[in-house]
């Protein structure tokens, strides 16, 4: 009898642990749902995604709008629920991006960018308001990017304003530093692509720039519009990757050698 009313206990729990399963993989994106919004925020400017941050279910997407408003959104596969509405931004947003600013590894910030040369970080636990750019500091911001510039393990956030290179903490978002040299770019990467240990500014100008002084180290006139950097042979330093965005080929060119490479 006793085994018996075991062999109930271990079935009825079995049973109750896979329902209790079941019931939140029911509440997770399907592939489909996933691959969608993956693609989206890869592709698009304005759209970035999330995960909730407390390991709830479903993923989070930004959109920042035309009317000029940050909105995230909680997509499950019971539909979207909108969580969060900025405030009214200055200008029409030109830019979203997720980011990592205390450098933990975990992304922790949705920074925007718009046409009135504001920057504005919202903290992702709770959308609270980190920072803004001041409204007059610049007139334009064409593009920006977050990496560790320095020797601190936090991240900056790298903009390029009013055609200056600006570093500036993601932790205390004090300004470290504005390039004195002026630059025209309309997207920004940043990592150590030569491997001199030191980290590289990489602009679509084709410009790549020592981080510290701003020199440029390298001129490339064939760079497209869109660059990447990822390491795709494995060497540890990342290659430029670099397209039109609007059909063509792609070019890859390895800087420790300075060139484009043929990559095969
Ligand atoms: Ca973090
Ligand atoms: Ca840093
Ligand atoms: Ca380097
Ligand atoms: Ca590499």
């Amino acid at each position: 009898m006793s085994r018996m009313f075991l062999i109930r206990v271990l079935f009825l729990m079995s049973f109750l642990l896979a329902a209790a399963t079941g019931a939140s993989a029911q509440d997770e994106l399907t592939y489909n749902q996933y691959r969608a919004l993956a693609w989206a925020a890869d592709r698009l400017d304005h759209v970035a995604m999330f995960e909730p941050i407390h390991g709830e279910t479903g993923m989070n997407l930004v959109i920042a709008d035309r009317f000029g408003q940050v909105q995230a959104v909680k997509l499950s596969s019971r539909g979207a629920e909108r969580i969060w509405k900025s405030i009214q931004l200055s200008g029409i947003p030109d830019e979203v991006i997720t980011a990592d600013l205390d450098g933990d590894g975990l992304e922790d910030t949705i920074l925007c960018r718009t046409n009135a040369g504001k920057v504005y970080a919202w903290d992702m636990d709770g959308f609270t308001l980190l920072w803004e750019s001041l409204p007059s500091e610049y007139s334009t911001i064409t593009c920006f990017t977050t990496a560790n510039m320095d020797e601190d393990g936090s991240n900056e956030i790298v903009l390029l304003g009013d055609r200056r290179l600006v570093y500036i903490d993601g932790v205390s978002f004090n300004k470290d530093w504005t390039s004195i040299n002026e630059y025209d770019a309309t997207m920004v990467r940043c990592g150590d692509v030569d491997g001199d240990g030191r980290i590289e500014v990489v602009l679509n100008s084709g410009q790549v720039l020592d981080s510290v002084s701003g020199a440029i180290e390298w001129e490339e006139q064939a760079f497209y519009h869109s660059i990447e950097l990822l390491d795709i042979d494995g060497d540890g330093l990342p290659e430029v990757l670099t397209e039109s965005g609007m059909g063509g080929p792609i070019k890859v060119f390895d800087m420790d050698y300075g060139t484009e490479i043929r990559f095969q």
